[in-house]
């Protein structure tokens, strides 16, 4: 594989079958699978079964598990839905706008509890506009991050890429900085909705 030059991604199918090429190699070459996301422009045909929105909080939908190696997912975000404070359990974590845009306001990692420095709540880095079809990529070296639909009449759909997959993460709070795990669930899979016998997730 040639990672100096991005193949053309005309679709969905196209996009999952390079990942499944990048990721049976153990290295993560970053900028190579942002431009291999960037490469495919949404087409809602395509990944319409997968956009599932509840009406009270942003929707994971599973579309493929990367043969083990990652998992990827639709996120459905409806008007004013929003993330918590989260990590990305030391996963690498790829995003991409499939429609409407989102917010991502980033942080650093808090203090430890119960410390002075703790005491002015979480300090933010920095505020990304996401608009269609651009990407965006965070580790937890890069920081913890909140997601939001800014918008309060119109929903949002986001493609993300979670490698190695991962079923919690940690949550925190803006004003203490206290952390809590907290498990991630889907919502959907495969174009079918889950019956939840376990616990819906509250990130
Ligand atoms: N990490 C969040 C979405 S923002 S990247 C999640 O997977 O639910
Ligand atoms: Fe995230």
């Amino acid at each position: 594989m040639d990672v100096s030059k991005t193949p053309e991604v005309p679709t969905l199918d196209d996009l999952i079958r390079e990942l499944h090429q990048v990721f049976d190699s153990d290295e993560v070459n970053v900028e190579y699978v942002q431009n291999l996301l960037a490469a495919y422009k949404s087409n809602p045909i395509e990944w319409k079964k997968f956009a599932k929105f509840d009406r009270y909080k942003y929707t994971r939908n599973l579309v493929d598990e990367g043969n083990g190696k990652f998992n990827l997912m639709l996120l459905c975000w409806g008007p004013s839905h929003t993330s918590t404070i989260h990590d990305h359990a030391d996963a690498h974590c790829f995003m991409k706008m499939l429609e409407g845009s989102l917010q991502e306001v980033r942080f650093e990692w808090p203090k430890e509890e119960g410390t002075e420095e703790n005491e002015e709540g979480m300090v933010e880095i920095e505020r990304n506009m996401l608009k269609l079809n651009g990407v965006c990529y965070i580790n937890d070296s890069l920081g913890l991050h909140r997601v939001e639909n800014a918008s309060h009449s119109e929903g949002a759909v986001s493609l993300h890429l979670y490698c190695p997959p991962f079923s919690a993460c940690q949550i925190f709070d803006e004003r203490t900085g206290k952390k809590m795990k907290c498990p991630v669930t889907f919502w959907s899979k495969f174009g079918k909705k889950v019956e939840h016998g376990s616990p819906k997730s509250t990130c």
